[in-house]
């Protein structure tokens, strides 16, 4: 497969301002007449040949102005048409199966439906078109089919016309006035039914909401209709943007790739990110389900009224709309625990790619198969990016940049250095430097130091960015650091600074510290880099205890962890060391365990050990292995030695009655934190008291988190719960998608042969993406099991990638990096993954997803 060059961009050479689509159709088969107007772009070369985009289909028939054409021909998978003029109407009409497309790319059927998914080159499989999202059309589509079959029949825009046709037909037109990009457009034709309301604009229009799902679904869709409403009174008060049609539909569809689809004016959405109530869904889904709704609602500014120039530019509305989706959730719940969560998923899934075979700059150079960049670098580094910009700027400038971006590029197709421009001119900044953040890949390192002499307190601020895959030089970028000097014996400090380091290095005194003072730096995470500071452990200790900026008390709980931990796993503390470091961890945890001040949430956050993949992480040659036990030693270790106080907190949790209230959702975070320390402490108690838990409990968040518990366990109740779950939820598949994924997770030393045997489980299967997630992805993130000794765990994950990619291949590419991850292991365990992907790069006909991915791992 060919590699695409950002540098080799060119405007195209035909405009199709607008474009009618026919759909007869059909589960078995659709047809679909399409008819576009074109004409020359003033500002393209000149070529007589229009070239439309096709992946696997043949053109039935092709007509330029209304006549039969013999001036095309076939240029592989594409369609190139040679025009006599400036401008002409072309009339093509493809055939192909919705049943048979298991890649759920194009059109493709779910459950009985016809549901599609186009982002990012979906379109070009149900017709020829130029399939770039560059080229605006305005989209009229008449769609046609059985009654009884397809009674809901939808696309983008608003409904013009409808009515009944023979043989129990029936048909549907419906036109956008918006013009946009093939990759918005959508259909939908099923039986479903919606939940209707409505919602009012500030500037006084009426919006009929819908969001359609399958019978028995209905009520569990008002927490996504409250999501929406809210999201759209959100956007106009703080970004000052309005919904701009009458009708906004959300679908849920149960077979999806994604989470979501912000197809303009019909959203379409994984079940997962829709459905939720409280028997079904937990905290954490109905966070998602919210997170979700405003995410694909903001796309209707920050991706669809103004979108791309080239899938280079992905990061322009991922990055944006991602930063815009989290700063909602701040203000819909605890700010900062969502940040912590944010900065989590950075860290856990993002930094390991920066520092990997994949990684790859915000913007990246060049791409073989684009799926393969909707990355957590695109999203959520690039959301960092554009909060770094906010940050620097303020939130009122950085609004004003905001508008100022919306106002010059309403209606076109822009790149990421018109963001940028936008942010200068309207935010007041000079980002000359801070570009370097959308070319460079890999997390900027940067050493802080602070020394002490007479008065004054000399900050020592060190930046290097990492080498990474074609990138082997790198420069200085622009780091926004928020810090405080804390006096140690008042507990405070006189006010946050923001320090800006664009150099190298650099050195900055305080005055008037007649004593040294604690530093606090990258308060609230103001910048996605990695902080290597010289600090005593007393200091982390201290900060731990008093930092007035939650995210930097967590941070130097981390701190405090990490060394401890990487100490165990290199055998580096001497046993003194070791038993000092483990005193300062239990009364730091004792602290945060009686610290009535905090609230649940917070302290459920606070209790947390860094993750696994994010030790490994701070190690260039790592044994899995040792990590695990480490992690789960200072667990069971923490969960002797504070056996009452995590038995008391259970208790308190546990006589917390149900709501959906931060206070009620911190107790049940504590809860099951609670019974993770103890059951590695305690694990007959452990057993007793999720055993009760699971039982007692009047929410899926109790229920599951119990579940999780007793799935690490032996013993009976581990059989009976497991049981029971999967009876009491075998018609929900979302609840079993859960029940797979928790044994897949699972601390169980069986894991492995557990998973096997899932595989097996005739409610398992590779054609549902969530079904095969829920099993597999989930065991690539559990350590113990992935990593098992023998390479068992590699080998089944290379396995299913060889399975899936003829079916999946966007599904099938999204495993590869769990086995690209060699370079920073041991190497017993190095060899056994690279041998995996070997054996994955030798097999016949892999897809482009996947070739591509292997291949770069390998390198
Ligand atoms: N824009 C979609 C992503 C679709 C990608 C398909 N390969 C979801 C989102 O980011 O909102
Ligand atoms: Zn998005």
């Amino acid at each position: 497969p060919p590699v695409i060059h950002r540098k080799d961009y060119m405007p195209f050479a035909w405009l199709v301002p607008d474009v009618h689509l026919a759909f007869k159709l059909g589960l078995e088969n659709t047809r679909v007449t399409n008819t576009m107007q074109v004409k020359r772009n003033p500002d393209a070369g000149k070529t007589p040949v229009l070239t439309l985009n096709g992946d696997g289909l043949k053109p039935l028939s092709v007509k330029i102005d209304g006549e039969d054409a013999s001036s095309w021909s076939m240029n592989g998978p594409d369609l190139a048409v040679t025009l006599p003029g400036d401008a002409h109407e072309i009339e093509v009409v493809t055939e192909f199966s919705p049943q048979d497309n298991t890649a759920l790319m194009g059109l493709f059927a779910s459950g009985g439906m016809l549901c599609s998914q186009c982002e990012a080159e979906g379109f070009r499989r149900i017709t020829f078109f130029p399939d770039r999202p560059d080229v605006l059309s305005t989209y009229t589509v008449r769609m046609e089919g059985v009654e009884e079959q397809f009674p809901v029949l939808l696309s983008n825009g608003n409904l013009v016309d409808e009515g009944k046709g023979e043989g129990g037909r029936h048909w549907a037109e419906w036109h956008d006035p918006w013009p946009k990009p093939s990759y918005l457009f959508a259909l939908v034709a099923g039986d479903l039914v919606a939940n209707t309301d409505s919602f009012t604009t500030r500037s006084g229009r009426e919006v009929r909401l819908n969001i359609y799902v399958r019978e028995g679904d209905l009520d569990r869709t008002h927490h996504a209709m409250d999501s929406l409403k809210r999201s759209m009174k959100w956007d106009e008060e703080t970004f000052g943007r309005e919904y701009d049609l009458d009708l906004f539909n959300i679908v849920a569809v149960s077979d999806f790739n994604m989470g979501a689809m912000e197809n303009k004016g019909l959203n379409i959405f994984n079940t997962k990110y829709v459905l939720a109530d409280v028997e079904t869904a937990t905290d954490g889904d109905f966070d998602g389900v919210e997170g979700v709704i405003a995410h694909e609602y903001f796309h209707n500014w920050s991706g669809n009224r103004v979108t791309c120039r080239d899938w280079f530019q992905l990061s322009l509305k991922e990055g944006f709309t991602v930063l815009r989706d989290q700063l909602f959730s701040q203000d819909m719940g605890s700010a900062p625990v969502k940040r912590i969560e944010d900065v989590r998923i950075l860290r856990g899934v993002q930094f390991p790619e920066d520092s990997g075979p994949l990684a790859h700059s915000i913007r990246p150079d060049s791409y073989r198969e684009i799926s393969n960049f909707y990355t957590s670098t695109v999203y959520n580094k690039g959301a960092e990016v554009i909060r770094m910009m906010r940050t620097m700027a303020g939130p009122e400038a950085f609004r004003k940049g905001c508008d100022l971006y919306f106002e010059r590029h309403d209606g076109e197709a822009a790149t990421c250095e018109d963001f940028v421009r936008a942010m200068e001119a309207g935010a007041g900044l000079d980002l000359e430097q801070f570009r370097r953040w959308y070319s460079q890949a890999g997390t900027p390192k940067v050493r802080v130091s602070l020394t002490h002499e007479g008065d004054t307190a000399t900050l020592s601020l060190a930046q290097t960015v990492p080498p990474t895959p074609g990138q082997p030089a790198k420069y200085p970028t622009t780091i926004p650091l928020r810090i405080a000097l804390y006096d140690r014996d008042e507990g405070s400090h006189d006010g946050e600074q923001l320090v800006i380091l664009t150099d190298s290095e650099k050195t900055i005194t305080f005055d008037g510290f007649a004593k040294k003072p604690v530093l606090s730096v990258n308060r609230n995470f103001s910048a996605p880099v990695s902080i290597e500071r010289d600090i005593p452990r007393d200091e982390l200790v201290f900060l731990a205890a008093h930092d007035d900026d939650p995210f930097a008390r967590y941070e130097a709980m981390q701190d405090l962890f990490l060394a401890h931990l990487l100490g165990e796993v290199r055998g580096s503390l001497r046993p003194d060391e070791r038993d000092a470091g483990r005193a300062d961890i239990a009364s730091v945890f004792a602290a945060v365990l009686d610290d009535d001040r905090l609230d649940d949430l917070m302290r459920g956050e606070l209790l947390i050990l860094p993750s696994q993949t994010y030790l490994m992480e701070q190690m260039s040659a790592a044994n899995p292995t040792a990590i695990f036990d480490a992690r789960e030693g200072l667990k069971a270790l923490l969960g002797s030695e504070l056996k009452d106080r995590f038995v008391r907190m259970h208790e308190r949790a546990s006589a917390v009655p149900f709501s959906l209230d931060a206070a009620a959702r911190g107790a049940r975070k504590v809860k099951t934190g609670a019974l993770q320390y103890l059951a590695a402490a305690d694990p007959e108690r452990a057993t007793g008291m999720a055993d009760t838990q699971y039982k007692q409990a009047d929410n899926m968040t109790d229920r599951q988190g119990a579940l999780m518990v007793l799935a690490g366990l032996d013993g009976v109740e581990r059989t009976h719960a497991l049981l029971d779950f999967y009876n009491r939820y075998q018609d929900n598949p979302l609840v079993i998608d859960k029940w797979f994924a928790l044994q897949a997770t699972s601390l169980h030393p069986e894991a492995l042969a557990h998973v096997k045997a899932l595989a097996e489980h005739p409610d398992f299967t590779l054609r549902n993406p969530n079904r095969v997630r829920s099993l597999y992805m989930a065991f690539a993130g559990n350590p113990h099991a992935f990593h098992a000794a023998d390479g068992e765990g590699y080998r089944l994950i290379a396995d299913v990638i060889l399975k899936l990619d003829p079916v999946n291949p966007q599904t099938a590419a999204r495993f590869v990096p769990a086995l690209g991850r060699w370079r920073k292991l041991e190497a017993r365990w190095a060899s056994m993954m690279r041998s995996e992907l070997e054996r994955i790069a030798q097999a016949p006909q892999l897809s482009r997803d996947t070739y591509e991915q292997v291949s770069r791992s390998l390198d």
